[in-house]
């Protein structure tokens, strides 16, 4: 584990007001429930194509995207995308009828789990190749400095996809382009079974931002508030025209990389993360002991958010699959 994960206690002085809070807190909690229902659903052998769930690392997609609107910032995900499109506020049942590949889907069934995009919120997509978001963030934030609309591109990446060339090469151009992008390094601890103790040369992923001549920090991905605060200053210096941050978030998934995966390269990390780590305690433990909100306004989000799953779900499961026909649409070109 790195040591932020041995981080305790919740930073303060948030400037976060009570439905700021709410929506925060409604954000991570819909992202795990999303995905533990999802990990459940997978097993039913329902769900085509390969699942990697984000469970465990809400506070990340949550505290960075709190800062961005759906209008003029742009966010490009990985494989582990679920957490970032709903942090994005792309619409939950589109992404669940894009997971079991109906035509209601948010790609009309056709790109699934790793391939959901939605434009209109400013989501570039889940992407399958590892290192593929970070140079679609430097097109996407030349565009926006070009533009001049103040609007930031974020790219979030993990532990393995630090190491890619693509990655390294993003950072290099954001620099000399002084783009407003933020990186977001989620270092899980592995890349499939490979441990970033032993594949990130040099130790920390945020040190590497020295050498583009860029800030580089290190956050405690199990506490929002320390991703909030820190996604906060990168994202007002790249609106400010300051150029490009590399943020590392210290972090543990709480599934295998993928739905099936025996992980027998780990032993007791994610009971300990669940027991003492888990953002969503965290975060309703700090909330409820500063009074900023009550454990009853808490509860009523679990309720709806229980709902809006179980809907979800449930309206996947009797939409339309795409056709025949359908093969011909969303295609770059027209066949007919
Ligand atoms: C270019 C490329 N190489 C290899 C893979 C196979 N692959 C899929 S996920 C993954 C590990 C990614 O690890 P990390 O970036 O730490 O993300 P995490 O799965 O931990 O969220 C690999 C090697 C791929 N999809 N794309
Ligand atoms: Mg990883």
């Amino acid at each position: 584990m790195t040591d932020t994960l041995r981080t305790s206690g919740v930073s303060r002085a948030h400037g976060l007001d009570g439905p700021a809070l709410l929506d925060a807190y409604r954000t991570m909690r819909t992202i795990r429930d999303f995905e533990e229902r999802l990990h459940e659903e997978f097993a039913t052998g329902d769900i085509p194509g390969f699942v990697h769930l984000y469970a465990g690392e809400e506070a990340s997609a949550t505290g960075v995207c709190a800062h961005l609107d759906d209008e003029r910032d742009v966010l490009a995900s990985t494989h582990r995308g679920h957490g970032h499109c709903i942090a994005k506020n792309v619409d939950v049942k589109a992404m669940m009828a894009e997971i079991y590949g109906r035509t209601t889907g948010s790609c009309h069934g056709k790109g699934g789990s790793m391939h959901i995009a939605d434009l209109s919120k400013g989501m570039l997509g889940a992407n399958g190749i590892v290192g593929g978001g970070p140079p679609l963030v430097c097109g996407a934030a030349l565009a926006a400095k070009v533009r001049g609309d103040g609007g930031v591109a974020v790219a979030f990446f993990g532990d393995g996809g630090s190491n890619q060339g693509t990655t390294l090469e993003s950072l290099n151009l954001a620099s000399v382009w002084h783009l407003p992008a933020v990186f977001v390094a989620e270092n899980n601890g592995y890349a499939e079974a490979t441990a970033a103790e032993w594949s990130v040369g040099g130790g920390s992923i945020a040190a590497r931002a020295a050498a583009f001549g860029m800030p580089g920090v290190t956050v405690d991905g199990f506490d929002f508030f320390a991703v909030h605060e820190a996604a906060g200053e990168a994202v007002e210096r790249a609106r400010a025209g300051g150029g490009p941050t590399l943020i590392e978030v210290g972090l543990t998934r709480y599934y295998g990389h993928f739905e099936g995966d025996q992980q027998t390269y780990r032993a007791d990390e994610v009971q300990r993360a669940r027991a003492e780590l888990d953002c969503l305690t965290r975060f309703r433990t700090a909330v409820t002991g500063t009074g900023e909100l009550t454990a009853g306004q808490l509860d009523a989000i679990d309720s709806e958010v229980a709902t809006l799953i179980d809907e979800a779900v449930a309206e996947a499961r009797v939409a339309p699959l795409p056709t025949r026909a359908d093969l011909e649409t969303d295609v770059y070109i027209s066949y007919t």
